[in-house]
């Protein structure tokens, strides 16, 4: 079978967002509402802006799908932006209306955006050449491709769950178990304490008035990953490097963080690493998980513990300090509709990603042209 691959593509306000996935074996399961239930997840969550009233994301299923089961074909998926009628005029792929397009231009780029790095990398005058791209509405199609790769996951066993642990520094410190997290998906921000979340919703509110902005940090579990995925022989294939690789490419992920993380920093050999113990029934075992379920680039059976930081959005409707790029004056930052907080579209963006970096995992050691040959190998594995 071919290798597992996925390339994204689209413009914030262009036609449609795609995804191209290939190397998926025949017989997967794909499960189109699960998809679009994820995707309004993406759009919800306390703190978001006015596009998200425009776009109600649904998946249509271009190719590599019949009767919800793949064929081995790649898998097209494809999220069209409604907002793009309200665009046309700016954003056509053939011949633009100029002044639709000077209205639409962007030159007092914004300070944590790719506007000014962009515009002088692509030779470009007007931001909305980089931003269109930069956007994090690319995100909904990640979130798409990923509702197929947690069906590979699924059917071998393996579940993600995530939840968001704090808001511009309001924290929910509590650990929760594994089935607990799904509260998650109920609550305002993400935050499952429902003390903490009001007092985040309160945070959101009054950054949202002052024109500013939030991030936070999101957690991310998965149950059931059986030992050995990844790799300890080649750098490239460190499981960890992997996850943080997919993560950070996140729009807005600063950081990313294993078990436990920084921490590790902080305290000595016998406070961090995890005894092992052996019982006839269990096997190896280890009675902490401060690892995050990865040694030596390698998923060790336990939960896989991954925190991610996002940064407040760069969009701020009471703008920064900046320089006009086409006039070189002092200006202040462009305010477009914004977001106040999109934390908990972090938590199911994430969640996606995390998917789809196990199932590339998964599938380059097992191979599999068949769901069922994929199943049998990974049953068959310690
Ligand atoms: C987003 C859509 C965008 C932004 C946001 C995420 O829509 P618009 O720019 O039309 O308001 O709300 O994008 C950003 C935060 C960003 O920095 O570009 C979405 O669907 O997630």
């Amino acid at each position: 079978m071919a290798k597992m691959t996925m390339t994204t593509a689209g413009e914030s306000h262009g036609k449609a967002l795609v995804a191209i996935l290939e190397g998926l074996p025949a017989h997967l399961h794909v499960d189109t509402e699960a998809i679009n239930a994820d995707l309004a997840l993406r759009q919800s969550g306390f703190g978001r802006g006015g596009r998200q009233k425009i776009e109600k994301d649904t998946v249509e299923i271009l190719t590599g799908v019949r009767n919800a089961e793949t064929l081995g074909s790649p898998v097209t998926l494809c999220i069209y932006n409604k907002d793009f009628a309200n665009w046309l005029p700016a954003m056509s792929a053939g011949d633009c209306d100029a002044a639709a397009m000077e209205k639409k231009a962007l030159t007092k780029v914004r300070p944590g955006h790719a506007d000014l790095t962009g515009v002088v990398k692509y030779a470009q005058t007007d931001a909305r050449n980089i931003l269109e791209r930069a956007s994090a509405r690319e995100t909904a199609i990640r979130v798409a491709a990923g509702g197929v790769y947690k069906g590979y996951l699924s059917a071998l066993g393996v579940e993600i769950a995530g939840r968001v642990k704090s808001v511009c520094g309001v924290e929910d410190d509590k650990e929760y178990a594994f089935e607990e997290l799904q509260k998650s998906k109920q609550s305002q921000t993400g935050i499952i304490d429902e003390k903490i979340d009001a007092l985040a919703v309160e945070k959101i509110t009054s950054l949202k008035k002052e024109g500013d902005t939030a991030g936070g940090v999101v957690e991310i579990r998965v149950k059931g990953l059986k030992s050995g995925f990844g790799g300890v022989m080649t750098y490239a294939d460190k499981l960890d490097a992997r996850l943080a690789q997919g993560l950070m490419s996140i729009q807005a992920v600063k950081g990313v963080e294993v078990g436990a993380g920084f921490d590790v920093a902080k305290k000595s050999g016998k406070e961090i690493h995890d005894e092992i113990f052996y019982d006839e029934e269990k096997g190896f075992y280890r009675t902490t998980n401060r690892a995050g379920g990865i040694e030596g680039g390698m998923s060790n059976g336990e939960e896989l513990v991954l925190k991610v930081a996002m940064k407040p959005i760069p969009t701020l409707m009471k703008g920064l300090q900046t320089v006009d790029y086409v006039t070189k004056e002092k200006a202040i930052a462009a305010a477009e509709r914004s977001d106040t907080c999109a934390i908990f579209a972090l938590e199911i963006i994430a969640e996606a990603v995390v998917a789809q970096v196990l199932a590339f995992a998964i599938a380059e050691r097992l191979g599999g042209d068949t769901m069922d040959e994929v199943k049998t190998r990974y049953d068959a594995l310690k």
